[in-house]
């Protein structure tokens, strides 16, 4: 038995899933919802309420506090943490926690919550997340400083990027430069994790780093010309930047005494979940393309050398497993869907059913331009939702159109704005909750006029966690791990319609004019 821990600090959950590599099985999955479990923190969807849209903040706390109850249950159920001879992580990317010069000292004890004793090393109390997009004039100012958008987009792999830490980070020292003095140390979900797991200084890993528009992606470390366009003084309060198969510490002496893990578990440096997910997918090299569909829905590939999007919309991150990755995000993913499906009172079966056996692709030409918060590709600032096409649907009278409608144009928006990448792959991956409903795969099937499958573990940013802390710390090949635990469901398999390629061209064009119509 050699089992090791992926966690995965999501927008919405953490979750943990145990793999034992020498069974190549995985042993344990759980997983705490923020809304669900932790409903003091009222952040239903993982966020905060605020009243202006752009913002999104969440409290760090409700990170700590997960932590502590997803550990708890493990030991209620009678799962022995002892075994585990390795842990890694992934945390959704950009968001940042800000520590004061307490963070140094610290030194958790098990008289109290992880939380309580985090809460007075806080030199902000909320997290800018990823879904923030409050950072536009912060964004000119960088670019402006460190020679344009062009110059920031060579050196960091995107333009500056409102939801990108380094904006943020402008932001807050614009706003509160007091806080912003007092802060010592800036994590992202990721290392902040990591570190709350090992109460060391652990260092950024260069896969979650590269969403900062701070990581000099040719040289592996922080650029100064960049750190100082963002903020004062700011190189001091970043942790290092790291590879990511670094052992980052070994797990603190809090887990071994409150949850029984072995003294010396070593921690490998967690990643952003997408650079993880490409780990889990089996997609480290080239070749591969994957979509994700969670809160955000995003399309990544390994790329051998890094290539920019000449629209400025996509990122080159890290590839945890050497090299790097393009990515491009969609902001409203499962949001979006849950938002439509509540509106028409369609539970998820009634929803596949609508695609499936109600509505034909192209949908008598029914689209939806379905910003219901902003957007980051394409960028739109202000949510925007317009109906278009018949009476019916138009009047909100068509549940059945608008469960397809809302699938049918994410799947167009994506295939419009992923063409940089690679050439038309043949065969995609897909992950993330919505993955499972076959309809969503058949629409991208037809619409990329690809083979769209799923594998058989549904959580791949915690597996790409777990297969990451067996490779650093086992030195398992990436080959070996992904054919034993990243292996296609084949009943998930879902085949290109070729009559429908005509449709969606066509309707690809007609989205294209919907957009440039309602959004300026
Ligand atoms: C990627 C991005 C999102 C978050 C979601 O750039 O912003 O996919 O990582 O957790």
């Amino acid at each position: 038995m050699s089992l090791f821990l992926g966690l995965d600090s999501s927008t919405q959950s953490l979750s943990a899933i145990v793999i034992d590599t020498d069974c190549g099985t995985v042993v344990y999955e759980d997983a705490v919802n923020f809304g669900r479990h932790l409903p003091h923190y009222h952040s239903p969807s993982g966020f905060l309420e605020h009243s202006d849209p752009l913002v999104k903040q969440s409290n760090p706390l409700m990170w700590a506090e997960a932590l502590d109850l997803l550990l708890t249950r493990g030991k209620e159920k009678g799962f022995a943490w002892n075994a585990v001879e390795g842990i890694s992580g992934s945390g959704q990317q950009h968001g940042s926690i800000y520590l004061n010069d307490g963070y140094f000292d610290a030194c958790f004890s098990t008289e109290q919550s992880l939380a309580n004793q985090v809460k007075p090393l806080l030199s902000r109390d909320v997290s800018p997340i990823w879904m923030d997009s409050s950072t536009s004039a912060e964004c000119q100012k960088i670019a402006d400083a460190a020679g344009g958008n062009g110059r920031v987009a060579a050196v960091t792999g995107s333009p500056a990027i409102e939801r990108f830490t380094g904006p943020q980070i402008r932001r807050f020292y614009k706003e509160d430069p007091e806080s912003y003095e007092r802060t010592a140390r800036i994590h992202l979900v990721s290392s902040f994790m990591a570190w709350l797991l090992t109460g060391t200084d652990v260092g950024i890993d260069f896969g979650d780093g590269a969403g900062m528009n701070l990581l000099d992606l040719a040289e592996q470390d922080w650029n100064l010309a960049l750190a100082d366009a963002t903020a004062p003084g700011l190189l001091q309060k970043l942790p290092k930047a790291v590879a990511s198969d670094t052992v980052v510490g070994q797990i603190a002496d809090y887990f071994v005494i409150k949850y029984g893990f072995c003294a010396g578990t070593p921690v490998v440096a967690w990643t952003g979940d997408n650079p993880s997910s490409l780990v889990g997918m089996g997609a480290t090299e080239p070749g591969t393309a994957v979509i994700s569909l969670g809160t955000s829905d995003t399309y990544f590939a390994a790329m051998q050398e890094p290539r920019t999007d000449p629209n400025g919309y996509g990122h080159v991150f890290g590839n945890p497993a050497g090299g790097y990755m393009s990515l491009i995000c969609f902001q409203n993913g499962s949001l979006a869907r849950e938002a439509v499906a509540k509106e028409h009172s369609l539970d998820w079966d009634a929803f596949a059913d609508a695609i499936l056996n109600r509505t034909q692709p192209g949908n008598e030409g029914n689209m939806l331009l379905y910003y219901f918060t902003p957007e980051v590709t394409p960028r739109i600032l202000k949510p925007t939702v317009r109906y278009a096409g018949t009476e019916a649907f138009v009047n909100g009278q068509d549940a059945n159109s608008a469960a397809r409608a809302i699938v049918e144009s994410q799947a167009l928006s994506m295939q419009l704005h992923t063409g940089w990448i690679s050439d038309k792959p043949s065969r995609i991956l897909v992950t993330g909750g919505a993955s499972r409903n076959p309809a969503i795969r058949q629409v991208l099937a037809d619409v990329f006029q690809a083979e769209i499958l799923s594998l058989t573990v549904n959580n791949s940013a915690g597996l790409g966690a777990a297969l990451r802390a067996a490779q650093a710390i086992k030195r398992l090949s990436w080959q070996s791990l992904a054919n034993t635990f990243s292996q296609p469901d084949e009943s998930s398999r879902a085949l290109p319609n070729a009559a429908t390629a005509d449709i969606y061209r066509e309707m690809s064009q007609r989205f294209v004019e919907l957009l440039a119509a309602h959004i300026s």
